[in-house]
């Protein structure tokens, strides 16, 4: 029989377990020869919290039509949520290192059709937001209660469609629906060079204040530090205790850095995508050093 609940592991190993993601993206990108790594690693603490405290999934089950679904609508960051699906126990840790090979089931953009645990293919950004809002009246009309999450980027919600369902959500009523952003700051690539380096996270909605334009539209809004896990578990607390009461879809502001965690690749770019030197590894290594010991799922 199907067990769908969300599991209480502590913050501490909680951070324990974002070390480990940190370190299986830079090391799986860099053995692939391809991949993205600032987004993965901005994701990283909100993934973890959400598989790890939140979502109500059975691994062994990754079709249980009850279970609550999770849209990586930012699809390039691939391996950020491979890794968590790996350690939650969707399929070995060991598996990572086929990321982005051609007989892969583990492809450079989720494909839904290949990898247990992901509920949405995405990859061309901006439509993650329109599947899951779907999902989630699917669920109101056939008297469901599973919950939808879908995590956009920043950069990815200046893509037009992402507001057609921000204006729509609200007037379907859906409390269970919500949405993460990733506010890192920054997107592909910089300003042009006239405008200089700015580096100032006011790229790409740094002049827009998403709460006010959320409210605006009928939305709950939550603004938290996307790396503080007690503002994150708080966060998620607050959706949960909201479920089938808040009237109207929940969106989280998560203020985050791009490439945290590993210093080189922090706060910049130029980490956009990128693979590591040996050098840079041992240099990422050092820095997570506190890796836990022995994986969730070897
Ligand atoms: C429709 C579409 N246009 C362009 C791209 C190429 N692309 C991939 S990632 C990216 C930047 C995304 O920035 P953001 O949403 O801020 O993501 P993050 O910072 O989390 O990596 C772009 C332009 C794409 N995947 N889909
Ligand atoms: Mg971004």
């Amino acid at each position: 029989m199907t067990v769908l609940e969300h599991l209480s592991v502590e913050s501490t190993e909680l951070d324990a377990l974002a070390r480990r993601a940190r370190w299986h993206i830079v090391n799986t990108v860099a053995a692939s020869k391809a991949g993205h790594i600032g987004g993965p690693l901005s994701a990283t603490d909100l993934l973890i919290a959400l598989y790890f405290r939140q979502l109500r999934i059975d691994p062994a089950n990754p079709s249980e039509p009850d279970r609550d679904r999770f849209i990586l609508s930012k699809g390039h960051s691939a391996i950020g949520l491979y890794t968590v699906l790996a350690l939650r126990g969707y399929f070995p840790e060991a598996e990572l290192a086929t990321f982005d090979h051609g007989d892969s089931r583990l492809q450079g953009h989720p494909d839904m059709l290949l990898t247990p645990g992901v509920d949405s293919s995405t990859g061309s950004l901006g439509q993650g937001l329109a599947v899951g809002a779907g999902m989630a009246l699917a669920a109101k009309r056939l008297g469901k209660d599973f919950h939808t999450w879908v995590m956009v980027g920043d950069g990815e919600i200046e893509e037009g469609m992402v507001w057609e369902t921000v204006i729509s959500a609200p007037r379907f009523q859906l409390d269970n629906l919500t949405l993460i952003i990733d506010l890192n700051g920054l997107q592909q690539y910089g300003w042009p060079a006239a405008e200089g380096d700015r580096f100032d996270r006011s790229e790409p909605m740094g002049h827009v204040d998403l709460e006010a334009v959320f409210r605006g539209f009928g939305w709950n809004t939550l603004s938290i530090d996307g790396h503080d896990w007690d503002a994150i578990l708080e966060a998620y607390t607050t959706v949960a205790e909201n479920r089938g009461k808040a009237g109207a879809p929940t969106v989280i502001i998560a203020n985050t850095t791009k490439g945290h965690g590993i210093s080189f690749t922090s706060g910049t770019y130029k980490w956009h995508n990128g693979i590591a030197t040996d050098e840079q590894l041992e240099l990422a290594r050092t820095e997570l050093a506190e890796l836990a010991e022995e994986g969730h799922n070897e």
